[in-house]
């Protein structure tokens, strides 16, 4: 079973993810992304959903037209881990050709 990180592990993590943030009481991180239209943020989903397949953790996440709000945590451990920061670097190239 995957560890939970501490607050100064999560805090570290977080330094190196610009743009995400603790969601305290969700004990999850999160980041909205805004894209130029509806047809790029569900390109991105799109992208997103296979990386989180093959990672086999998946994001909780809401998408209204051009924005995706993504939130992440570890059910199993119930709260953040070293999958959630993973997911969200990966997250993050994936969202950079967008921009
Ligand atoms: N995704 N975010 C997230 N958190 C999990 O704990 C998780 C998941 N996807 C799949 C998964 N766990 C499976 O390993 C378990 O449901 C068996």
């Amino acid at each position: 079973m995957v560890e939970l990180l501490s607050a100064t592990e999560r805090q570290d993590a977080l330094q190196n993810l610009p743009g995400w943030s603790e969601i305290s009481d969700r004990a999850a991180i999160g980041r909205s992304f805004v894209f130029k239209d509806f047809s790029e943020a569900f390109g991105f989903m799109t992208r997103v959903a296979l990386a989180a397949e093959k990672a086999d953790h998946h994001p909780d996440w809401r998408n209204v037209y051009k924005t995706v709000d993504v939130v992440l945590t570890t059910h199993d451990a119930g709260g953040v881990t070293a999958r959630d920061i993973a997911l969200a670097k990966a997250i993050d190239a994936i969202a950079r050709p967008f921009r």
